[in-house]
């Protein structure tokens, strides 16, 4: 009997089904267990999530705790007389944790752009001859709202100024965003007037993008700002500074340099991997790096070298936010989400992964470590302890030349493979690569070139609204359940998605990416319009930093009239069904403070705090038009948006309208049959 006891049990492992949704993903689950490798999957049914952290209610902002204010069992409706040592509440603690979330999340966002402004201004100064400006007439569109006068009057005639003395002055403008001494961001002023002068009432202007972070840092110290509504105005200032400032510029000059994203097709998951080919996988965010590795393996002296190596060729495939960048614009397929990176190792296939920055699991070296896999780190900000890790620190100044000894490495490891290779054959087509720009040609037609035709279909019912579904995956819930649950509820229902980051490549995984989409999913309106025109269903727009692109899109909407006067009139919502990301707080807040209601699933760690939760989720409306939500469950979580977008048809006066579109449908099915 004793000696039963003893007996060693077997490491708790994931099941591959309850973990994901996508066969390739739980084909490859199975694989790493049975050679033995462990992956986030099974850490999280091993590793149980702090239940107090999860609350938001642990404060370790100071050396006297970590005190830890747990909601008692039978609630706080009696009066709540939990605090700290220093007698710090539970809304002050769940503040600042939430507040700290923002910083992080603002400040990852905003030094992604910060690194592109960067580049620009080395390509304004011709300091670099690897990157150049592509797409010149992005760079005249955007020149206006950094102040730049793109003509310049002289003896009685207008001319067009000089390029390079455009970019060079937007450069400059653009690189002090970040830390200038006085006045307000200039991206804010991009949103309808209204909302402009709302933020400006409520004295929550962004100054500079630097300042409204350390602001936090400095708030959430031990013995400052205890009043979680202060609090909250600086979440917005930061989150602002993020969405219409460090997240906008990165996509505004991310566009100029590399280009501004047309639809193309592509393929997603891990089936693009080829047994035949040299396989590099680009993992993290800055397109700085991987749109240098795009035309490094795309240059004949790489692919001549890969031949002789007894390679087909090169093939390139993204993970997480630079795959996204990279699919945008070059139609290079993503590999697979967030939660695949290790998976993408354990194919036996992947001869080099390339990482810069954020959502890189430490754990890819230890993978790795059981294959043939270079694990490449390049950002100087982000390296790994294992000694099996490669660092080549990436420069813009000879960024050709990086990329292209990372490209040399990948095939130098081709022949390095053992036999253990196993690529699932999973992969679903996608039309990816749309922009406020192309949303306007593809919807307002070449002719008009606006948002009107989009308007007139959401005025005339036929699509009920818009929904920006982004975000993350999280290990703590199965992989793309609820993100693709939630976008079919969402285009069932005649809501129009757009979509960004990871729920992308998921929607792209799942075949939602293509206009045949439309006639199995959609509504019958919403069905019509997409036939009409060509799209799909669910337009995907881009990386993290591109959510930028959703709140631009809200303001042509806006602009091209009928639809009332701010962002927080519009029948629009917001969902991060599957969220891990600090960078995801950030992007939630500033979409609740530009006006739009929005949605988390999983969990939010604010629960312990009531008082400070209730304030996120109904006090906000008061204030911005937008609120915070918590839905886990997908279904409810689309419907509860599909209500509030109801709730704005009807404030706006549409709602009738839709009701008849629905009959006249019906009626026309009827006829029909
Ligand atoms: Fe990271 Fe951007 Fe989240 Fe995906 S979605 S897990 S942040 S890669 Ni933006
Ligand atoms: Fe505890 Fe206050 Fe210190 Fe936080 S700041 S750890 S609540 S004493």
């Amino acid at each position: 009997m004793a000696e039963e006891k003893v007996a060693v049990k077997a490491a708790k492992v994931a099941d591959p089904i309850a973990a994901t949704i996508d066969g390739a993903t739980q084909q490859m689950i199975k694989r790493a267990q049975e050679l033995g490798i462990e992956t986030v999957f099974d850490r999280a049914v091993t590793m149980k999530p702090c239940n107090i952290g999860a609350q938001g209610t642990c404060c370790k902002n100071c050396a006297m705790g970590p005190c830890r204010l747990p909601l008692p069992k039978g609630g706080v409706a009696d009066g709540d007389d939990r605090k700290g040592l220093c007698g710090a509440t539970a809304n002050t603690i769940a503040a600042r944790n939430f507040a700290r979330m923002v910083a992080a999340g603002a400040a990852a966002h905003s030094d992604h752009g910060r690194s592109v402004a960067e580049v620009f201004l080395s390509v304004a100064r011709k300091e670099t001859g690897d990157y150049r400006i592509k797409d010149p007439d992005k760079l005249l569109a955007i020149a206006p709202h950094y102040g730049v006068a793109t003509t310049v009057d002289a003896d009685g005639e207008t001319r067009d100024r000089d390029i390079d003395e455009i970019a060079l002055e937007v450069a400059e403008i653009a690189m002090a965003e970040w830390g200038k001494p006085d006045g307000e961001l200039l991206g804010l002023k991009r949103a309808p007037a209204p909302l402009y002068e709302r933020w400006k009432k409520l004295g929550e202007l962004p100054r500079n993008i630097d300042r409204e972070i350390v602001d936090i840092m400095h708030r959430t110290h031990m013995g400052v700002d205890q009043d979680y509504k202060n609090i909250v105005k600086q979440c917005t200032r930061a989150s602002l500074a993020d969405g219409w400032g460090g997240s906008m510029i990165a996509t505004d000059l991310q566009d100029v340099m590399f280009g501004t994203p047309y639809p193309l097709q592509a393929e997603a998951n891990m089936g693009i991997m080829k047994e035949d080919h040299v396989n590099i996988i680009i993992h993290g965010h800055e397109p700085i790096l991987s749109e240098m590795i795009v035309a490094a393996s795309q240059s004949q002296e790489m692919i001549d070298y890969a031949k002789k190596s007894g390679a087909k060729g090169i093939q390139l495939g993204g993970i997480c936010c630079t795959g996204n960048e990279i699919l945008q614009r070059h139609g290079v397929p993503p590999a697979g989400t967030f939660l695949q990176q290790e998976l993408a190792i354990v194919t036996g296939a992947c001869d080099a992964m390339v990482v810069d920055v954020q959502c890189v699991f430490q754990n890819l070296a230890n993978v790795a470590k059981c294959f043939h896999t270079k694990l490449i780190t390049t950002h100087p900000m982000a390296r790994m302890e294992q000694d099996n890790v490669i660092h080549i620190e990436f420069d813009e100044h000879h960024a050709m030349e990086d990329a292209k000894r990372i490209v040399t490495m990948a095939i130098d490891n081709f022949n390095n493979r053992g036999a253990e290779v196993m690529i699932p054959h999973q992969k679903a087509t996608q039309i990816a690569g749309f922009s406020v720009e192309s949303i306007k040609y593809h919807l307002g037609g070449s002719f008009r070139g606006d948002y009107y035709t989009l308007n007139d279909n959401i005025i005339n019912g036929r699509i009920r609204g818009v929904a920006g579904v982004v975000g993350c995956n999280n290990a703590r819930t199965r992989h793309n359940e609820a993100h693709i649950k939630v976008v079919k509820e969402l285009i069932k229902n005649d809501v129009l998605v757009l979509t960004t980051g990871c729920n992308g490549i998921a929607c792209a995984m799942e075949g939602l990416l293509v206009p045949e989409t439309a006639a199995v999913y959609c509504g019958p309106g919403l069905k019509e319009v997409c036939e009409t025109v060509g799209i799909p269903p669910v337009l995907h727009l881009g990386s993290c930093v591109d959510n930028s692109r959703i709140l631009l899109a809200a303001t042509e909407v806006v602009k091209a009239g009928g639809l009332g006067k701010d962002l927080r009139d519009l029948p629009v919502a917001g969902s991060a069904p599957e969220w891990m990301s600090e960078k995801a707080i950030s992007i939630g807040h500033y979409f609740v403070s530009s006006g739009v209601y929005t949605v988390f699933g999983v969990t939010l760690p604010v629960s312990g705090a009531p008082v400070f939760q209730d304030y996120l989720f109904n006090g906000c409306e008061k204030l911005y038009g937008g609120m915070w939500d918590l839905i886990e469950d997908p279904i409810e979580h689309a419907q509860a948006m599909i209500a509030h977008i109801d709730k704005k048809r009807k404030e706006l006066g549409i709602d009738r309208a839709r009701e008849r579109v629905l009959m006249d449908m019906a009626d026309r099915q009827k006829l029909e049959a």
